[in-house]
């Protein structure tokens, strides 16, 4: 168990919080098993050693592509406690997407779905990945055999606060994803600003539906929990289970989508939400449509807050005090941010500009990428977000209001335009092809594809889709993909995603609000 000494090790903070409440439920799968600390302090050290055994140093590389289970959540306190850096990686990729990953991240072992071991052993040959392990949803696979072996659990490896804990890939505004490299010190600095920003309990429950393998599921969501309090974890996001599992429950962390569908459920009332306390949104902007709705039909104001993976948390609205919609709040304990003008000058009152962000959780830089990392702070050190935000004077709060980038966020994801052309423009009889986000009412923002054929070409957007959908996992296809003449470009010849943006606006708008189908397949 840990020790003062060695509580850079995030494993080490969240030790400290359940030290004393060893023999209470600490993960609990509806329906399925529960866990106490006890217990999952106990396999998370066998696990540990399991992996150490295998000859992986503390700072080893680890990547990790399973589905979402109790096991998963076992999986990233096992590798803290190891001292193992994490890389978690969504299940839906493909293999063209996790070739950059493991060529890039050079982990020393990589843990996947039994399923896909066939699949994915020679990429990982490919790219000098030593062990590769299994662990499928149902807690079986080679690693918790190998676990099982085990006679002594792993004691906490002490880590000091700028040793990596993660590393995460994020989108790049040009070129490929780059892999965020996150220390104990960011996430034991965020972990204890969200604890006290938002009051946290040790008799909480957090209804979990994201997913394990980006901040906000797997940082933000199990960093409170598992400090003492009660992780519920739902399999997947069904907004039936999820309103079912909020009896008993306090708090439930959600993106926009989440909560339009929850919206569109009957089941959701005042009396289901009766304990809660808390619900938050981030990821995406929480249009105030859906926290007016919310509120008429729950009685609760979303807590809207605003991260990054390079950033963690930043901004949140109040606990206690106004939770202005249309706003994410104001700096989150020990965190500063600033607004930048064009000129690279601090924004005169109540103008927009870059949000940049300083502080504690602010990541150590991209995984082998000095030049990147040069570029995405400003010269003074302050990191350079891409989102344009505006600072209201009188109540201080701060709004996201655009982006610099080229990203798209569909339903909490991140898709880089760039990337998806490339795919597009590798089909067979496509010229040319400009991706851009077009406003949706259930996915935020919805991927959306122009392509030009080529000559004589003949295109059909249900095969060019299911042909992407072979090279890129489903949320990056494009909802709609235009067959088209032309791409309008500017003066200088480079596409204007842009005005393909706004001439297209109301595309999705005849989409039913809810529908789970609103694309051709
Ligand atoms: C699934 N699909 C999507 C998305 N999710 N398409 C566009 N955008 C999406 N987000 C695809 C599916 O693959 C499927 O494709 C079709 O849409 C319908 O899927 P459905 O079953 O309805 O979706 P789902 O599996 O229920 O997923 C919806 C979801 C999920 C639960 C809202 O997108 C989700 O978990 N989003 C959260 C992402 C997240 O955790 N972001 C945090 C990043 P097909 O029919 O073709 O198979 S961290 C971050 O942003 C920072 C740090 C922060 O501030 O938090
Ligand atoms: P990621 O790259 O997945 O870490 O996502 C970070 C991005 O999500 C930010 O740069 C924002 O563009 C977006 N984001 C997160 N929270 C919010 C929010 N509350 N409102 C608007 N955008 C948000």
């Amino acid at each position: 168990m840990a020790g003062a000494a060695s509580q850079s090790n995030l494993y080490g903070h969240l030790a400290a919080g359940f030290a004393a409440r060893l023999d209470t439920v600490a993960v609990e799968v509806p329906g399925g098993p529960r866990i106490t600390y006890r217990a999952l302090d106990r396999e998370a050290g066998r696990w540990a050693a399991a992996l150490r055994g295998l000859g992986l140093a503390p700072g080893a590389r680890v990547a990790v592509q399973v589905e979402k289970s109790r096991e998963a959540v076992l999986l990233h306190l096992a590798l803290l406690r190891a001292g193992l850096v994490h890389l978690p990686l969504n299940p839906a990729y493909r293999p063209a997407e996790l070739e950059h990953f493991l060529t890039d991240a050079r982990p020393q072992a990589l843990v996947c779905d039994p399923g896909r071991e066939a699949e994915l052993a020679p990429l990982a040959r490919g790219a000098g990945v030593r062990h590769l392990l299994t662990l499928d949803p149902a807690g079986g696979g080679s690693l918790p055999a190998r676990a099982a072996r085990v006679a002594r659990g792993l004691p906490l490896e002490p880590r000091a606060a700028d040793d990596p804990a993660a590393i995460l890939y994020t989108s790049g505004t040009t070129g490929p994803p780059k892999g965020a490299v996150i220390t104990h010190g960011n996430l034991v600095a965020n972990a204890r600003a969200l604890e006290r920003a938002w009051g946290w309990r040790e008799d909480d429950v957090l209804v979990h539906a994201l997913p394990l393998f980006h901040v906000h599921g797997l940082f933000v969501a199990c960093h409170l929990a598992l400090r003492g309090s009660r992780l519920r974890l739902l399999p997947r996001f069904e907004p039936e289970a999820v309103v079912r599992a909020f009896a008993g429950a306090t708090v439930f962390m959600g993106v926009p989508t989440q909560y339009a569908r929850l919206l569109a459920c009957e089941r959701l009332a005042r009396e289901a939400c009766a304990g809660m306390r808390l619900f938050v949104s981030g990821s995406a902007p929480l249009p105030e449509r859906l926290f007016h709705a919310f509120r008429e039909r729950t009685g609760h104001a979303i807590l809207e807050r605003y991260g990054m993976t390079e950033v963690g948390m930043a901004l949140s609205n109040p606990l206690a005090g106004p939770r202005v919609p249309g706003t994410v709040g104001v700096p989150l304990p020990g965190v500063e941010v600033r607004i930048v003008d064009a000129r690279g000058l601090l924004a005169a009152e109540g103008e927009t500009g870059e949000l940049q962000v300083r502080g504690p959780s602010v990541f150590a830089g991209y995984w082998n990428a000095p030049e990147r990392t040069a570029a995405a702070f400003a010269a003074d050190g302050w990191f350079r977000t891409g989102d344009l935000a505006r600072r209201d004077p009188a109540s201080g709060h701060y709004a996201i209001v655009g982006r610099l980038r080229a990203l798209i966020v569909t339903g909490g994801y991140k898709v880089q335009p760039e990337e998806v052309e490339r795919h597009l423009e590798a089909l067979p009889g496509v010229a040319e092809s400009a991706v851009f986000g077009v406003p949706h009412p259930e996915w935020g923002e919805a991927v959306t594809a122009a392509v030009v054929p080529e000559p004589a070409a003949r295109l059909e957007e249900a095969a060019l889709r299911a042909a992407l959908r072979e090279r890129l996992a489903p949320y990056k296809v494009p909802k709609r993909i235009l067959v088209v003449e032309a791409l309008p470009r500017n003066a200088m010849g480079k596409v204007e995603r842009r005005r393909l943006a706004e001439r297209h606006r109301d595309l999705y708008a005849g989409a039913a609000p809810l529908s789970r189908r609103s694309t051709p397949s």
